[in-house]
């Protein structure tokens, strides 16, 4: 042990489950497979003789390969409240340095557990820290393993069905797959502000990870979660990928929603009518705009890699309100591809299920 190490983390948890199951969490293969790795990576071994002076090591695996070893040695298996055993890398990316020592009490509080582990003997605080950002993903996994509601335990996206960026989110974890708890709340106001200090919708916090700009939640749900990616795997087309969000995000957002869209589901103008100035300065430089994105989906309905990507989600929510303006069936009309593969992206379950409901935020 790397005794009088002078930094230490304290991490909690409340999960809805029996202290029982938590307790056996700890301590059974099976549920340390699925559970204590990061989101993205996966335990390959795993050998755990769960009495006191038994040992236990895992190697885990990210996804691009690269292997962690750790292991350890149970110095205190107290059912039903407290475990404690060392922590040790071996030789990789994470070093080979001393062992620390994790210590996890457990309460119960009306069926449900509180979890407190602390983690401590490290000799910097950058390993400290580093471990804290590690634990964060596997103590949610656990959540989300004990808990009856899967990740939507732990993953939770604050938003608005009619917000175009939220819906955008949304498709994202549907396409995954990835059961979250939607918050309704608006823009500016005090929910959405605690986690996105811009006030902007969408924002998603997953325990105590909080992220906001969609690109960001994307990203985050794509390499945390199994199940489709929603990025290219070449570098080439993740370029491409990235071109078409960054450029949507930029241009066209402003064109098509901030300057037209809005102010149909949203009259700012004169009298609570759509300001028609402002819409026909936007309309006349659509054309231009959607002939841009006609092109992107000229060869597929896909803008990049041969799938759905992150690029695709960004774009299609705002397409299909442009195709609910009055002049979008003319609009449309000049864009082949638009139209096609708008039509591939309704007949997505992803798509149906995220049908905007009322207001245009
Ligand atoms: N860059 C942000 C943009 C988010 C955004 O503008 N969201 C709209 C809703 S679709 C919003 O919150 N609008 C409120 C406002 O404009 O003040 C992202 O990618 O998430």
């Amino acid at each position: 042990m790397n005794e009088g190490a002078p930094f230490e983390l304290t991490m909690t948890r409340l999960i809805r489950a029996p202290r029982d199951r938590v307790y056996d969490a700890f301590v059974t293969e099976a549920a340390l497979r699925v559970w204590q790795c990061p989101r993205g990576a996966r335990v390959s071994e795993l050998e755990v003789d769960a009495r006191p002076g038994g040992a236990w090591r895992m190697v885990m695996q990210s996804r691009d390969g690269t292997s962690f070893k750790v292991g350890g040695v149970y110095r205190e298996l107290s059912r039903p409240d407290r475990i404690a055993y060392t922590w040790q890398w071996e030789e990789g990316p994470m070093g080979s340095g001393a062992a620390t020592l994790v210590e996890v009490t457990l309460s119960e509080r009306d069926g449900e557990t509180w979890l407190e582990m602390r983690h401590s003997g490290f000799a910097a605080a950058a390993a400290r820290d580093a471990h804290a950002r590690g634990w964060n993903g596997p103590l949610n996994k656990l959540s989300g393993l004990l808990d009856p509601r899967g990740s939507a335990a732990t993953v939770t996206l604050f938003g608005l069905p009619p917000s175009s960026y939220t819906r955008t989110a949304r498709l994202a974890l549907a396409e995954k797959g990835v059961p979250y708890t939607f918050f309704e709340c608006g823009p500016h106001g005090a929910d959405i502000l605690a986690v996105n200090p811009f006030g902007r919708l969408p924002a998603l916090t997953d325990g105590d990870f909080a992220v906001y700009e969609t690109s960001a939640i994307i990203r985050y749900v794509d390499e945390s979660f199994d199940g489709p990616a929603l990025l290219p795997g070449s570098i080439a087309e993740r370029a491409r990928c990235e071109q078409w969000t960054s450029a949507f995000n930029a241009y066209v957002y402003d064109a098509v929603v901030a300057r037209c869209i809005r102010q149909y589901f949203f009259p700012r103008g004169e009298g609570g009518q759509p300001d028609r100035a402002m819409i026909d300065a936007a309309l006349a430089e659509m054309p231009k705009t959607l002939a841009i994105l006609d092109a992107g989906y000229a060869k597929s309905s896909w803008l990049a890699g041969d799938s759905i990507s992150m690029a695709d989600l960004f774009v299609m929510p705002v397409l299909a309100y442009l195709a609910r303006m009055p002049e979008g069936p003319q609009l449309l009309a000049a864009t082949p591809h638009l139209r096609r593969a708008l039509e591939a992206m309704r007949q997505r379950p992803s798509f149906s299920a995220t049908e905007p409901t009322g207001r245009f935020a």
